[in-house]
């Protein structure tokens, strides 16, 4: 997973680590033609203390952090930040749950890397470069 060779170029992820935070399995993917996309992680919160996302930013622009909510047949966005990670838990991002959502001032293109930036409470702000996937490779 962690660029080894054999990998399909379009199945890129990052990731980071600041104290006892660390950020994995981090892409984003784009709707074409952009500038608007989503983005997943795993964030994991390895320490004693509770820590909280504050805000997000892709690309140097704020963006939100939604969850899906199912009511019926109907699914929902709802924003959830500021949320807490509680200490020895892990928040996940995937598609059809939590995720990113951005929209760049510039499209962004397959192939292309985005700055994410997660703020913390305690941490500080992790910065990170994401690869950008296909719509729809997960
Ligand atoms: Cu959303």
């Amino acid at each position: 997973m962690l660029g080894c060779g054999g990998e399909a170029p379009g199945a890129s992820a990052a990731g980071g680590e600041l104290g006892v935070l660390s950020v994995t399995g981090a892409y984003a993917m784009v709707a074409p033609p952009g500038p608007t996309g989503s983005a997943y992680f795993t964030i994991t919160n390895r320490g004693d203390t509770p820590d909280t996302v504050l805000g997000v930013s892709v690309g140097g622009v704020q963006a939100s952090m939604h969850e899906v909510r199912r009511d019926g047949d109907l699914a929902r966005m709802a924003p959830i930040l500021p949320r807490a990670i509680p200490a020895g838990d892990s928040l996940v991002l995937r598609p059809g749950g939590i995720h990113v959502m951005y929209s760049t001032a510039r499209p962004a293109a397959p192939g292309d890397s985005l700055e994410l930036v997660l703020r913390f409470a305690l941490a500080g702000p992790l910065r990170m470069p994401v690869p950008v996937r296909p719509f729809g490779v997960e």
